[in-house]
């Protein structure tokens, strides 16, 4: 499967796979008739590039995404909060470490994947490029950040590939813990002095953008969304996750009594849909491209945790005699 490269076009009887139309067909039946496809089962080169792709992106942003509330960890106010948080932060490296191994299910090796994002090659998700500038926007991040990734990845663990899907339906469990937290701590500071409504506020007016980008390019724009949902990878499209969060939130939001930085936002009550101020695209791909503002120091951390931790991955793969544990 993998040998320095991705050997992904030719199947065992030397046939391109995407030509070996019984095995597609055979395939794409049984994921219409809601079976999972795992890893050791016939599957298009196009379909596991396109799930390593998204799985490795997703395992990225958790452990990336571990970064912005951390950095609160040592700030948070009160013993409480500063445990609460340590968890949150904890589950989200775990997370990473389920996605990494659901990735490494289809061939490519986990050193590859943490290679590919520390060199800037991978992507992960556009929201962990802003900082976290007050305690408040950890509670943003908590509660609407974690509120949309369960969107996403409640529908796409209903998906087609067995080992995403089952390490989703954990990740889900957690990140509602998660939700809980952050929604508590959006609540106290709402409800709280105005120094604290004004902090909850802004680190809404900050956050906003960088939310109706999180589900991705409008369906016009949106790449990937066709494969992946005829293949049921994606079980929605990025518009109509966009719609669900809006649908579920903006309610909250505003009986909050917080206001929304998007003066054109409101509900269609004839079509049922949200309208709002299309978002800048072009701050999107800058920020995902590696120009956002948090961006080279996501990475320098990445970079130095790699480096740093360099000894313990060699003693624990036993590669270095000098750190083996003589008994193991
Ligand atoms: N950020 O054709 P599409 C979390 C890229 S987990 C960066 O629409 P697709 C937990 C996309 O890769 C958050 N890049 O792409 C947590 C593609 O570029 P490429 C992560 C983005 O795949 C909470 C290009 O744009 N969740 O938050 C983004 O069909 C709190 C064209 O886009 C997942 O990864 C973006 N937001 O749909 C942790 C879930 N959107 O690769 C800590 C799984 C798009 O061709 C604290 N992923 N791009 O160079 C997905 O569901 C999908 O990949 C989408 C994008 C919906 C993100």
């Amino acid at each position: 499967m993998y040998g320095g490269g991705y050997i992904f076009e030719e199947s065992k009887n030397g046939k391109s796979e995407a030509e070996d139309s019984e095995k597609l067909e055979r395939f794409e039946s049984k994921i219409a008739a809601g079976e999972k496809i795992e890893p050791s089962d016939w599957m298009p080169a196009e379909y596991r590039k396109q799930l390593i792709r998204m799985i490795e992106q997703h395992a990225h942003s958790e452990i990336i995404g571990a970064l912005p509330e951390g950095t609160w960890i040592t700030r948070a106010p009160g013993f409480r909060r500063k445990l609460a948080l340590m968890a949150k932060v904890q589950d989200e490296v775990g997370h990473a470490q389920l996605l990494y191994s659901a990735a490494e299910t289809l061939g490519k090796p986990r050193e590859d994947m943490i290679n590919d994002l520390i060199t800037g090659k991978s992507k992960y998700s556009n929201v962990f490029n802003y900082p976290a500038v007050t305690w408040a926007d950890t509670a943003i991040i908590a509660w609407l950040i974690d509120a949309g990734a369960i969107i996403n990845q409640v529908a796409n663990s209903k998906g087609s590939y067995g080992p995403y899907c089952r390490a989703l339906e954990r990740i889900c469990v957690e990140e509602s813990f998660h939700l809980k937290y952050g929604h508590d701590n959006v609540v106290f500071l709402a409800t709280g002095t105005p120094k604290q409504r004004d902090m909850v506020q802004e680190a809404l007016i900050r956050w906003w953008p960088p939310i109706m980008h999180f589900f991705g390019p409008s369906d016009k724009i949106s790449v990937h969304t066709e494969t992946l949902m005829r293949w049921k990878v994606k079980m929605a499209s990025n518009d109509d996750m966009r719609q669900k969060f809006l649908d579920m939130y903006v309610p909250k939001i505003w009986e909050l009594g917080l206001t929304i930085p998007d003066p054109l936002l409101k509900k269609n009550e004839t079509t049922g849909q949200w309208e709002y101020t299309e978002p800048d695209w072009n701050e999107f791909k800058k920020v995902i491209n590696g120009d956002g503002p948090c961006n080279k120091e996501r990475l320098a951390v990445r970079r130095n945790a790699e480096e740093k931790g360099e000894w313990v991955r060699r003693a624990l793969m036993r590669k270095d005699e000098r750190y083996t544990v003589p008994f193991a």
